[in-house]
Protein backbone atom coordinates (compact mmCIF):
# COMPACT_ATOMS: atom_id res chain seq x y z
CA UNK A 1 0.00 0.00 0.00
CA UNK A 2 1.00 3.61 -0.98
CA UNK A 3 -0.19 6.45 0.47
CA UNK A 4 -0.58 9.12 -2.60
CA UNK A 5 -2.01 12.58 -2.33
CA UNK A 6 -4.67 13.92 -5.13
CA UNK A 7 -5.76 17.66 -5.46
CA UNK A 8 -9.12 18.69 -6.60
CA UNK A 9 -10.22 21.44 -8.51
CA UNK A 10 -13.32 22.71 -10.20
CA UNK A 11 -14.89 25.92 -10.69
CA UNK A 12 -17.86 24.77 -13.42
CA UNK A 13 -21.10 23.00 -13.16
CA UNK A 14 -21.43 23.77 -9.36
CA UNK A 15 -18.25 23.07 -8.44
CA UNK A 16 -18.65 22.21 -4.55
CA UNK A 17 -20.63 19.55 -5.90
CA UNK A 18 -18.20 18.38 -8.76
CA UNK A 19 -15.92 18.10 -5.27
CA UNK A 20 -18.33 16.07 -3.53
CA UNK A 21 -18.59 13.96 -6.26
CA UNK A 22 -15.44 12.89 -7.24
CA UNK A 23 -14.51 12.73 -3.65
CA UNK A 24 -17.23 9.56 -3.71
CA UNK A 25 -15.65 8.39 -6.65
CA UNK A 26 -12.31 8.30 -5.22
CA UNK A 27 -14.15 6.29 -2.59
CA UNK A 28 -14.89 3.60 -4.88
CA UNK A 29 -11.64 3.48 -6.81
CA UNK A 30 -10.20 -0.51 -7.03
CA UNK A 31 -7.17 -1.36 -4.96
CA UNK A 32 -7.44 1.97 -2.48
CA UNK A 33 -9.03 2.99 0.17
CA UNK A 34 -9.79 7.33 0.86
CA UNK A 35 -8.11 7.78 3.84
CA UNK A 36 -8.98 11.61 4.66
CA UNK A 37 -10.40 14.47 2.73
CA UNK A 38 -9.50 18.31 3.55
CA UNK A 39 -11.91 20.95 3.61
CA UNK A 40 -13.11 22.85 0.94
CA UNK A 41 -11.56 26.18 -0.04
CA UNK A 42 -12.69 28.76 -2.43
CA UNK A 43 -9.61 30.34 -4.52
CA UNK A 44 -9.09 33.20 -7.05
CA UNK A 45 -7.99 31.80 -10.44
CA UNK A 46 -4.63 31.27 -11.11
CA UNK A 47 -3.96 32.11 -14.47
CA UNK A 48 -6.50 34.01 -16.85
CA UNK A 49 -8.24 35.76 -14.39
CA UNK A 50 -11.87 36.21 -16.88
CA UNK A 51 -12.91 32.30 -15.09
CA UNK A 52 -14.88 31.58 -12.00
CA UNK A 53 -12.97 30.98 -8.51
CA UNK A 54 -12.08 27.84 -7.97
CA UNK A 55 -13.20 25.30 -5.26
CA UNK A 56 -10.13 23.36 -3.96
CA UNK A 57 -9.46 20.09 -1.71
CA UNK A 58 -7.21 17.31 -1.25
CA UNK A 59 -7.74 13.82 -0.76
CA UNK A 60 -5.28 11.18 0.84
CA UNK A 61 -5.77 6.93 -0.36
CA UNK A 62 -4.02 4.42 0.08
CA UNK A 63 -3.47 1.79 -2.73
CA UNK A 64 -1.86 -1.19 -4.82
CA UNK A 65 -2.32 0.28 -7.67
CA UNK A 66 0.61 1.70 -9.78
CA UNK A 67 1.07 5.21 -10.75
CA UNK A 68 -0.36 5.40 -13.75
CA UNK A 69 -3.02 2.96 -13.19
CA UNK A 70 -4.25 5.30 -10.87
CA UNK A 71 -3.84 8.43 -13.37
CA UNK A 72 -6.29 6.38 -15.44
CA UNK A 73 -9.03 6.30 -12.89
CA UNK A 74 -8.02 10.14 -12.34
CA UNK A 75 -8.66 10.89 -15.84
CA UNK A 76 -12.16 8.78 -16.17
CA UNK A 77 -13.50 10.19 -12.91
CA UNK A 78 -13.00 13.71 -14.73
CA UNK A 79 -13.99 12.35 -18.40
CA UNK A 80 -17.37 11.24 -16.21
CA UNK A 81 -17.70 14.40 -14.98
CA UNK A 82 -17.79 16.34 -18.33
CA UNK A 83 -13.91 17.26 -18.50
CA UNK A 84 -14.06 19.15 -22.01
CA UNK A 85 -10.20 19.42 -22.68
CA UNK A 86 -9.75 22.97 -24.39
CA UNK A 87 -7.38 24.73 -26.26
CA UNK A 88 -6.60 27.11 -23.80
CA UNK A 89 -4.34 26.86 -21.64
CA UNK A 90 -5.28 27.32 -17.64
CA UNK A 91 -9.19 27.61 -18.85
CA UNK A 92 -11.86 26.87 -16.63
CA UNK A 93 -12.81 22.97 -16.05
CA UNK A 94 -15.64 20.92 -14.50
CA UNK A 95 -13.32 19.03 -12.54
CA UNK A 96 -9.49 18.57 -12.01
CA UNK A 97 -7.68 15.45 -10.29
CA UNK A 98 -4.03 15.98 -9.98
CA UNK A 99 -1.61 13.15 -8.54
CA UNK A 100 0.58 15.38 -5.60
CA UNK A 101 2.39 12.35 -4.13
CA UNK A 102 2.76 9.21 -4.65
CA UNK A 103 5.15 7.98 -1.61
CA UNK A 104 8.34 9.03 -1.71
CA UNK A 105 8.55 7.76 -5.70
CA UNK A 106 9.89 11.03 -7.94
CA UNK A 107 8.22 10.36 -11.26
CA UNK A 108 9.00 11.84 -14.75
CA UNK A 109 7.66 10.60 -17.86
CA UNK A 110 5.51 11.85 -20.87
CA UNK A 111 2.47 11.50 -18.46
CA UNK A 112 3.13 12.28 -15.34
CA UNK A 113 5.40 14.46 -13.29
CA UNK A 114 5.87 13.77 -9.58
CA UNK A 115 5.51 15.42 -7.32
CA UNK A 116 2.97 17.53 -8.90
CA UNK A 117 5.17 20.35 -11.05
CA UNK A 118 3.02 23.39 -9.39
CA UNK A 119 2.34 22.23 -6.11
CA UNK A 120 4.85 23.43 -3.36
CA UNK A 121 4.09 27.35 -4.49
CA UNK A 122 0.01 26.98 -5.01
CA UNK A 123 -1.85 27.72 -1.56
CA UNK A 124 -4.87 25.95 -3.24
CA UNK A 125 -2.88 22.75 -3.51
CA UNK A 126 -0.61 23.15 0.04
CA UNK A 127 -3.40 24.54 2.88
CA UNK A 128 -5.63 21.57 2.45
CA UNK A 129 -2.67 18.76 2.08
CA UNK A 130 -1.56 20.76 5.13
CA UNK A 131 -4.84 19.97 6.78
CA UNK A 132 -4.53 16.27 6.34
CA UNK A 133 -0.89 15.79 6.38
CA UNK A 134 0.88 18.55 8.62
CA UNK A 135 4.08 16.51 8.97
CA UNK A 136 4.29 15.41 5.61
CA UNK A 137 7.76 15.91 3.95
CA UNK A 138 8.56 16.20 0.53
CA UNK A 139 10.72 13.71 -1.39
CA UNK A 140 13.52 16.55 -2.27
CA UNK A 141 13.18 16.96 1.54
CA UNK A 142 11.48 20.00 2.53
CA UNK A 143 8.80 19.91 5.23
CA UNK A 144 5.42 20.87 3.94
CA UNK A 145 5.01 23.32 7.04
CA UNK A 146 8.09 25.30 5.85
CA UNK A 147 5.95 25.76 2.25
CA UNK A 148 2.68 26.60 3.90
CA UNK A 149 4.42 29.25 6.00
CA UNK A 150 6.06 30.49 2.30
CA UNK A 151 2.73 30.79 0.13
CA UNK A 152 0.59 33.70 -0.55
CA UNK A 153 -2.97 32.50 0.89
CA UNK A 154 -4.48 35.59 0.71
CA UNK A 155 -7.38 35.00 -2.08
CA UNK A 156 -7.98 31.43 -0.30
CA UNK A 157 -11.15 30.98 1.51
CA UNK A 158 -12.21 28.35 3.65
CA UNK A 159 -15.61 27.11 3.20
CA UNK A 160 -18.22 25.85 5.89
CA UNK A 161 -18.39 22.23 5.64
N1 LIG B 1 -6.61 28.19 -9.96
C1 LIG B 1 -7.14 27.83 -8.77
N2 LIG B 1 -7.37 28.78 -7.86
N3 LIG B 1 -7.42 26.54 -8.47
C2 LIG B 1 -7.19 25.54 -9.36
O1 LIG B 1 -7.47 24.36 -9.05
C3 LIG B 1 -6.64 25.86 -10.61
N4 LIG B 1 -6.36 24.91 -11.55
C4 LIG B 1 -5.82 25.20 -12.70
C5 LIG B 1 -5.46 26.61 -13.10
C6 LIG B 1 -6.18 26.95 -14.37
C7 LIG B 1 -3.95 26.68 -13.29
N5 LIG B 1 -5.82 27.58 -12.08
C8 LIG B 1 -6.35 27.23 -10.89
O2 LIG B 1 -5.55 24.22 -13.55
Amino acid sequence: MTDVFVALGANLSNPKKQILRAIDALQHLPDSKLIACSPQYSSAPMGPQDQPDYVNAVAQLQTTLSPHQLLDELQRIELEQGRVRKDERWGPRTLDLDLLLYGQQVIQDERLTVPHYGMTQRAFVLIPLYDIAPALILPDGRQLAELVAACDSSTLFRLPD
